[in-house]
């Protein structure tokens, strides 16, 4: 995507250090815990706790090893019968979205790789030292749902955890963009969120196309980074979604307390990331955040 270009012409990555490829686990039986935790889950609507389900596991071959150090980050998708995936339906405009942040919530990135006719997804990019997860939201060909798959890669250095930042209802980005939230994310509800874009004070009114919508929002649990699925109620051309600056969503988070939300939106051609803290709560009438302040948005590491 736009925002990565430069990063993606960095050279030659050194050398994959393959993650060790562990046999499929069994799939554990819906029955057997909580939904939350073993994800399918049009229900509570959180994957992307569990390397393997429904007989699929992400395989990681390689990822960068040192902090800021552009590397190669490769992985398959494994099927039921252990050969890797090759035919994917895309989902969002894409037939393999790459979620990739720091176990802080920080770092966040969102990135397309390319697959190789094997089903080897290969993408570059570097990363701040510390825990990542990696996140692979995808549908396999013949099933009708996505599904988010994920797995934690370790980045050797200087590892500085980032405190989340405090719930805000307002986000700015390095370039001048402030987006603002409007909403309460209420457990077990598909909630409407409502996200506003401007630039220096003036609505945005021209956002652009961005994976089949105006934005793209990813929310992800504090604590597990459980991953929830946020749908677009517009999209560009159906004759009713306006170009901002408003964006609208329904999002269902599976309990109450703190998520982080990113949303990517593009405008004059360029993608960016706004970031806010929103605090779930079971009662309605309590407002998305208590407390005043911004969260910065954070451009991809190394970039
Ligand atoms: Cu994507």
């Amino acid at each position: 995507m736009l925002a990565l270009a430069a990063g993606a012409t960095v050279a030659a990555f050194a050398g994959p250090t393959p993650v060790p490829a562990a046999a499929p686990p069994p799939v554990p039986a819906p029955a057997q815990g909580p939904a939350i935790a073993s994800g399918p889950t049009a229900a509570t609507g959180a994957s992307g706790l569990a390397v393997s389900q429904d007989g699929y596991t992400l395989d990681v071959l390689a990822a960068p090893t040192q902090a800021g150090s552009p590397g190669e980050l490769a992985f398959r998708v494994l099927s039921p019968g252990g050969t890797p995936v090759t035919a994917f339906t895309p989902t969002h405009d894409k037939p393999m979205h790459l979620i990739l942040v720091r176990r802080d919530q920080s770092g966040f990135q969102h990135l397309h790789p390319v697959m190789d006719p094997d089903g080897t997804w290969r993408t570059t990019t570097a990363l701040a030292a510390g825990d990542h997860r990696v996140f692979a939201d995808f549908a396999p060909d013949g099933r009708s749902e996505a599904m988010t798959l994920g797995r934690d890669i370790a980045v050797a250095g200087d590892y500085r955890p980032v405190p989340l930042p405090p719930p805000s209802t307002t986000a700015t980005t390095a370039d001048g963009y402030t987006v603002t939230l409007t909403g309460a994310l209420v457990p077990g509800t598909a909630s409407p969120v409502t996200l506003s874009v401007s630039r220096n004070g003036a609505p945005v009114t021209d956002l652009q196309p961005y994976l089949a919508a105006y934005g793209h929002l990813v929310a992800l649990r504090t604590g597990d980074l459980a991953y929830l699925h946020v749908h677009p109620t517009g999209s560009p051309g159906d004759g009713r979604t306006p170009a901002g600056p408003a964006i609208d969503f329904l999002a269902e988070v599976p309990s109450a307390g703190p998520y982080r939300l990113y949303l990517d939106f593009a405008h004059q051609g360029v993608v960016r990331t706004a970031e806010f803290t929103v605090v779930a709560a079971s009662n309605p009438g309590t407002p998305v955040s208590a407390t005043s302040g911004h969260s910065e948005s954070s451009a991809p590491h190394g970039h």
